[in-house]
């Protein structure tokens, strides 16, 4: 099945098919797309659902009468193709406004303007029906180490998710938070720029039950991380709320790519994770299957839709070459052999306690490292299993 349904869960944001593919070298290469054209088109593919920052749909500066117009008119193509909203987010870096970032610029009035822009967002994001709202701070950060004091605006930040995952309690929205780490780009130096670091952050917060984070392929990619490792640990710490799937390609400028188009294996590491779970179990990924991409700018409006169309079928082609993985038994064998499922098992035995393993010279002193470092782990013949499971030659 590599024909997209509403079952699969895909979505997009409108700023990625509508990138009108401005860099910051060169001029649009493409017109913008009307929003609602986008919700038809998407659903057309076989999507389910679509997301959005605030100023995606309502530019920036809008009158309220015009606001609500243009809702309205969205809301009557949601209804008509029957696609969703599972996620919004707030634009808080394209007005100059927020050059020295939104909830921890040096300005408080900017930083109270900010606050404003998400309250704003999060009252339609409740009226929609979203159950996400992403925050990714990428003006959050600094290119002078001098000119920000990293402490007081993680204080500053803190105190933003707080006040705001404080509303959405008070107001009964049951939407959660998701924070999107990225290292560099805009900002020189992002805050939370890994996963981890926003996973220390949230540790930190008051609200930090409805918090979680919303990693993207590249972002992590441009770290020079591995993203599906990343994601296992925000599976383990019960914080994957949402994922931005894309493709990258080694340390460099976020590109966006399609999803696959970059980072091959470890993409399907990543869809047999999302879907499978880790093979010794624990909890598969339930929520959107979401695309944070952008069509490349040479291409023209089929192009855009092309490269959408690609995303869903690349995940699924992923999805049925996991299954084949999981199913084949000398794979079993060879994850046998790797003592995969081995590391399930507790170290210390039940009720066992430190005297125990003091006691126990079979751990140390009759222990032989020697012949226990004779051992091979088999890893190169697991990864050509799944290389070959890949490209479809098994
Ligand atoms: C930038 C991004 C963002 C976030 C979005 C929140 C503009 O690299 O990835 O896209 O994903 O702001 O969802
Ligand atoms: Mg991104
Ligand atoms: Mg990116
Ligand atoms: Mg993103």
């Amino acid at each position: 099945a590599t024909q997209p349904t509403r079952e699969d869960r895909f979505s997009f944001g409108l700023w990625t098919v509508g990138w009108p593919a401005r860099d910051p070298f060169g001029d649009a290469t493409r017109p913008a797309l009307d929003p609602v054209e986008s919700v038809h088109r998407l659903s057309d593919l076989g999507a389910w659902g679509v997301t959005f920052h605030d100023d995606d749909l309502v530019p920036f500066g809008t009158g309220a009468a015009e606001r609500d117009r243009i809702i309205a008119r969205f809301r009557g193509a949601l209804d008509e193709t029957g696609l969703v909203v599972p996620m919004m987010t707030t634009n808080l870096f394209t007005h100059p406004v927020f050059k020295d970032g939104a909830f921890t610029s040096n300005d408080r009035g900017v930083r109270r303007f900010a606050l404003r822009k998400v309250l704003r967002h999060l009252d339609l994001a409740a009226e929609l029906g979203a159950s996400t709202y992403v925050f990714w701070g990428g003006r959050e950060g600094a290119e002078v180490d001098q000119g920000k004091d990293i402490r007081a605006a993680l204080d500053r930040y803190r105190e933003g998710i707080d006040l705001l995952a404080s509303y959405v309690k008070e107001q009964g929205y049951g939407i959660r938070f998701a924070i999107e780490p990225k290292p560099n780009e805009p900002r020189g130096d992002i805050l939370l720029p890994t996963l981890g670091h926003a996973l220390a952050f949230i540790a930190e917060l008051e609200h930090g039950d409805i918090v979680g984070v919303n990693p993207e392929v590249g972002h992590e990619q441009m770290a020079g991380l591995n993203y599906s490792a990343g994601i296992a640990q925000a599976l383990w710490a019960g914080k994957l709320f949402h994922l931005d799937l894309n493709g990258q390609r080694g340390i460099k400028y976020d590109q966006d790519l399609i999803f696959g188009h970059g980072d091959l294996l470890n993409a399907f590491s990543l869809v047999d994770l999302l879907e499978n779970g880790a093979p010794g179990g624990g909890p598969v990924y339930d929520g959107p299957r979401h695309f944070d991409y952008k069509p490349l700018r040479t291409e023209d409006v089929d192009g855009v839709w092309a490269s959408a169309a690609a995303n869903m079928r690349t995940y699924l082609l992923l999805r049925e070459r996991a299954a084949a993985f999981r199913a084949d038994p000398e794979v079993a064998e060879a994850l046998a052999v790797s003592g995969v499922a081995d590391l399930g098992r507790p170290t210390l035995n039940d009720g066992e306690t430190v005297q125990d393993l003091l006691a126990d010279r079979s751990a140390f002193e009759d222990y032989d490292p020697d012949k226990a470092a004779e051992r091979g782990y088999g890893y190169a013949k697991l990864a050509q299993l799944a290389l070959e499971h890949v490209l479809g030659a098994r």
